[in-house]
């Protein structure tokens, strides 16, 4: 009797011990990493902060699992959600949002949108669901306004109308300081975090002159911010001492941040943005943080000139946890929390412009430890990448189709 209570005391310390080391069902093991998917060579001679951070092995997804386009009738789809009854709901850059149907079926445009200036890399971006949609039918998206001194990026939110033909009421309830004449990087990402407050990723604006704002907390332009369905910074925000900080701050340092994603067992945010030539990353974000851009980054000018001092980490800025050099352009992204291919439970997806794949990387402990490249045969730069309610995978290409990834 007192060595089988040994045993079993034993037997359930292992089984402690063994789900402390492996956070996850060994059932759902991701792989066994091989070579790294990236063979190209670099363009920097930069060397990583640690082991695993660029070139991590290489993933295969055994499940068998398949991709169909349900529509190509799209106009440069940026930015995808589903709706609690399973329809889609696509921006498209020029300005419209519709919604498509699983039969395919794509709307009319949406009126009742506020006006976009869609030149250059801006117009109709991300977007997100209210949680409480099915008794408010509330959206929130982000866009590119012009405005006297050039351009911004702004905020906005409005109800779908019953017949969903139009948005009503739609308001803008924030604006990025200072505008700037630039058509880029406007980030353009939004996504509501556990607390229920709003986060919405910026960019720097691409151009010389604002890239230090990056950096400044006066400016709202390179950052992420944190606010109320109000528009007002949210409660719990980071105090950041510098005289005259927005209170709606909650990162900054950041270049053109495509990307956010809600982790789905720490609630944490994280963020993909574009880096220069070499230099994209994955952040995962603490209140508060500098991520470095422009004073460190992985990257170099396009002309091949240096960054900066050029250097890749300073004290007080903080490290991506991944990099890519050469670049794959990161987009949209979601972690993976359907059952259907057990092999990708809680794995980030991330679309990739100029990488015309769909990267998935497997984490764990808030390290990366393996990659695939998904649909690179497809030729497609994607946009965005959601999850439906269904479990399946929904990803949009700047080619105007819309994917359901899925197991076969
Ligand atoms: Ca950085």
């Amino acid at each position: 009797m007192k060595s089988t209570n040994y045993i079993l005391i034993l037997s359930t310390a292992l089984l402690f011990l063994f789900s402390c080391s492996n956070d996850k069902d060994p059932n759902n093991d991701p792989g066994t990493p091989t070579d790294p998917v990236e063979n190209n060579p670099p363009n920097t001679k930069y060397t990583a902060a640690f082991e695993g951070q660029t070139r991590i092995g290489g993933l295969q997804t055994n499940t068998e699992y398949e991709a169909k386009i349900i529509t190509s009738g799209l106009t440069s789809p940026w930015g995808v959600k589903m709706l609690p009854d399973g329809k889609l709901l696509v921006t498209q850059k020029g300005g419209n949002l519709r919604i498509v149907k699983a039969t395919g079926e794509v709307s009319a445009a949406i009126t009742g949108i506020p006006a976009v200036n869609a030149s250059g890399q801006g117009g109709l971006l991300g977007l997100c669901i209210d949680p409480d949609f099915t008794t408010n039918r509330m959206i929130y998206w982000v866009f590119s306004e012009a405005v006297a001194g050039g351009n911004i990026t702004a905020v906005a939110k409005g109800k779908l109308s019953n017949d969903e033909k139009t948005i009503e009421n739609a308001v803008v309830i924030y604006r990025t300081t200072p505008a700037n004449p630039s058509d880029d990087h406007y980030g353009g990402r939004i996504l509501f975090d556990k607390t229920g407050n709003l986060i919405i990723s910026t960019g720097e604006r691409s151009v010389l002159a604002t890239r230090p704002l990056a950096q400044s907390l006066t400016a709202s332009l390179g950052k992420v911010v944190r606010i109320t369905k109000d528009g007002q910074p949210a409660s719990g925000n980071p105090v950041l001492g510098q005289t005259g900080a927005l209170a709606e701050l909650y990162t900054y340092g950041h270049r053109n941040p495509q990307g956010l994603a809600l982790h789905p067992v720490s609630g944490e945010i994280w963020l993909s943005e574009h880096g220069p030539r070499g230099g994209d990353e994955i952040n995962r974000l603490e209140a508060g943080s500098n991520y470095g851009w422009p004073v460190i980054t992985y990257g170099i000018e396009y002309g091949g000139a240096k960054i900066g001092a050029g250097i890749q980490q300073q004290e007080g800025m903080k490290q991506p946890v991944y990099y890519w050099d050469p670049v794959v352009s990161p987009s949209g992204m979601t972690f993976y929390t359907g059952s259907r291919v057990p092999e990708w439970e809680n794995n980030l997806f991330i679309g990739a412009l100029s990488g015309k794949h769909v990267v998935r990387l497997a984490i764990e402990n808030n390290r990366v430890i393996g990659e695939e490249r998904l649909l690179a045969g497809e030729g497609q730069r994607f946009r965005d990448i959601t999850q439906g309610h269904d479990g399946a995978l929904y990803a949009v290409t700047d080619g105007g189709r819309l994917y359901k990834i899925d197991k076969k």
